[in-house]
């Protein structure tokens, strides 16, 4: 059965620890547990001290069957940076607020350039989501029919064909809509007037929500990431309804840097990423052990 870890964001060490609480071994180059295999929902880049080492901890696990990889949106904006828009520019802006998100990792991968090469390369082949036959995995919000508009432009295993690239990263394609909800996920704006300082001091204008969630429209209740919440307005959102989800099966999520300790969101939905790259240290590194269990549980959580 499948281990699934949150978001890791370079902290090898903490990568290493967490494997081994989970009872993997390193032998002949790899973590391997007899039993169990690796999920991860992306988001091993950016922030932490270990950016080369965090990838091929994975990347080799992936090699030798021991672990499933999917794209994260900082493994999206990875290769974006890279990719001409056509303008002598690149599809991911190298702006003074996305320079300085990628520049842990840019430190790294610029003094191996081949290493660099093959690890961009390696992004381009991960799916956007698993959908297996007890459980799904997608790095923020499973919807389906941004998913119909992702597999049309993915081989059978959701990765993103070469021709996809550009559009996913492209304002005003569809597909970079599709890329946008599932891989960043379900956001509202906030009405004319509000804002919000995020935890990387950029103003927001609009909310992460919990989009699986049908219960309520307010904004207090559906936003994520935000502090004090009384910065938010005190009503309904007027875009209409999120999505909610099907829960045909227990899906695994990352992305939304949960504060305190691992919990479930509902019985079918658990955020694995716990914010292990928080400044402030008392984010921790999660996993939850799957068993196949159609009813989720809080005490499968493992972290570090
Ligand atoms: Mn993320």
């Amino acid at each position: 059965m499948f281990d699934v870890i949150g978001d890791i964001h370079g902290h090898g060490d903490r990568l290493e620890a967490l494997l081994k609480k989970l009872g993997y071994q390193l032998r002949q180059g790899a973590w391997r547990h007899p039993e169990r295999t690796l999920i991860s929902v992306g988001d091993l880049i950016d922030r932490g001290p270990q950016q080369r080492k965090t990838v091929d901890i994975i990347r080799a696990m992936q090699d030798a069957g021991q672990a499933q990889v999917i794209l994260g949106n900082h493994e999206l904006n990875a290769v974006a940076w890279t990719l001409s828009d056509g303008n002598g520019g690149f599809l991911r802006a190298h702006n003074a607020n996305h320079t300085r998100q990628h520049a842990a990792f840019l430190a790294e991968a610029e003094q191996d350039k081949a290493w660099y090469a093959s690890t961009l390369a390696w992004f381009r082949s991960l799916p956007v989501y698993l959908d297996l036959p007890a459980l799904r995995v997608v790095h923020a919000c499973w919807h389906a029919p941004s998913k119909a508009i992702i597999d049309a432009h993915s081989d059978a295993h959701a990765v993103l064909t070469e021709a996809a690239w550009i559009a996913a990263n492209s304002k005003g394609h569809a597909l970079y809509d599709a890329i946008e909800v599932m891989n960043k996920g379900w956001e509202v704006s906030l009405p004319p007037g509000y804002s919000f300082v995020d935890k990387g001091d950029h103003r927001r204008f609009a909310i992460r929500t919990q989009w699986w969630r049908t219960d309520t429209q307010h904004y207090r209740d559906l936003a994520l990431g935000v502090e004090p919440l009384d910065t938010l307005p005190d009503g309904p959102i007027e875009a209409g309804k999120l999505p909610g989800y099907d829960r045909h099966k227990p899906l695994f999520i990352g992305h939304y840097w949960m504060r305190g300790r691992p919990q479930l969101q509902s019985p079918q939905i658990a955020c694995v990423d716990w914010s292990v790259a928080d400044p402030s240290g008392d984010g921790v590194l999660a996993a939850y052990r799957f068993d196949g269990e159609q009813q989720l549980s809080n005490d499968k959580f493992v972290w570090v």
